[in-house]
């Protein structure tokens, strides 16, 4: 999963990077993009490695891409904004910082996060204006089939853009999704705002983030976080307790990123690895074994299921089995979150 940073400038991008992933972020004012791999903690596949034996374990990791701001290209907007496009290609959502530490600072901030959303779909009209005049031309040539359909969905795409309508908006079907998918369109990725408060409205942050009338408003104070980024592990409770704050900025918004893409984790186990993967919420076994290899998913035979709940209370695999709490399924079972999956396949 990868998760790109954008708001306004100065509005604590960089500072809410370094929480999420303890590295270093790009310098204020740098046109840079900075990534950095954050690690996820996960109990359940802590407590299903012990269960197996297991010598390591593998949670999912979130890549997060620090951006600059879209407005500090000054005159250099077009090559800026290249690099900025760039950079957020590959990204499943976005986060966009709202600055909301200094009086007075929310209203223009919002401002901002919405000219940056307008910027997004300008990019898009750009890309899509560009590719319908090369079809077009196509067309005159006599190229015929998919071209077609890609020239009626992309006209549908130009009609919402110029009315101003992020893409998100619009319902593709599977294979709409699957034509679109090479053009990297802005406003089709889902936003999570985040409100960063100052330290002092910590305890009103649930307040301030209603108030504020910023839709789904997460509240931090990134520069705070930044701190308990900056702890070991163990000291980390203690410190969220002193200062009120119920969830660090690293798990609320993992959580919520994940909510927004509507992810479930599912489990794989074995003595050499116990794994978490990432699934589409509502997906089948044969699209879990996908993910995991696209040989399971060739070979699918079986999975055979054990519900975590079902796990916590037993010492051993066979006192599952006698429980009758090790199910088997077939290809269209719809994966629950926290399930631990074993496939069996033959390719
Ligand atoms: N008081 C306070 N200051 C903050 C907070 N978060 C960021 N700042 C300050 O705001 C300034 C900008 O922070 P950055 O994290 O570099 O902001 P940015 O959005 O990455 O900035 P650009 O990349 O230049 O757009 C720094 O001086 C920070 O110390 C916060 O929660 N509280
Ligand atoms: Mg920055």
């Amino acid at each position: 999963m990868q998760v790109g940073i954008v708001g306004p400038q100065g509005s604590g991008k960089s500072t809410l990077f370094q929480c999420l992933t303890g590295l270093e972020a790009a310098a204020s004012g740098k046109v840079e993009i900075i990534r950095g791999i954050a690690q996820t903690r996960d109990e359940r596949l802590e407590l299903i490695a012990n269960f197996y034996n297991s010598r390591k374990t593998t949670p999912t990791t979130v890549e997060y891409v620090d951006a600059p701001p879209v407005e500090a290209g000054g005159l250099k907007r077009d090559s800026f904004r290249a690099i900025f496009l760039r950079g957020l290609e590959q990204t499943d959502a976005l986060l966009m910082v709202i600055p909301a530490f200094l009086p007075g600072q929310i209203e223009k901030g919002a401002e901002t996060a919405r000219d940056i959303q307008t910027e997004f779909i300008l990019c898009d009209l750009e890309s899509v204006e560009k590719r319908l005049s090369k079809i077009d031309r196509d067309l005159q040539r006599g190229v015929k089939g998919e071209i077609d359909r890609e020239g009626k969905l992309l006209m549908r795409c130009k009609d919402a853009l110029e009315n101003e309508k992020p893409l998100i908006e619009l319902d593709f079907s599977p294979a709409e999704d699957k034509l679109t998918r090479g053009f990297t369109f802005l406003s089709r990725k889902p936003i999570l705002n985040i409100l960063n408060i100052a330290e002092e409205n910590l305890a009103v942050s649930e307040d301030l983030a209603r108030e504020s009338g910023i839709e789904n408003a997460v509240p931090l104070c990134a520069a705070v976080e930044a701190e308990i980024a900056a702890l070991p592990d163990e000291d980390i409770p203690a410190f969220l307790l002193e200062m009120g704050i119920r969830q660090s900025a690293r798990e609320k918004v993992l959580a919520k990123t994940r909510d927004m893409l509507e992810l479930i984790t599912f489990y794989t186990a074995a003595d050499n690895e116990a794994r978490a993967w990432n699934l589409k919420r509502g997906s089948t076994a044969l699209q879990a074994a996908g993910v995991v290899h696209t040989d399971m998913e060739r070979g699918f035979i079986r999975a055979e299921v054990i519900h975590f709940d079902d796990l916590k209370p037993v010492d051993s695999i066979t006192e599952l089995r006698a429980q009758g709490a090790v199910h088997i399924q077939g290809k269209e079972y719809i994966v629950a979150d926290g399930d631990l999956m074993l496939f069996r396949f033959n390719v």
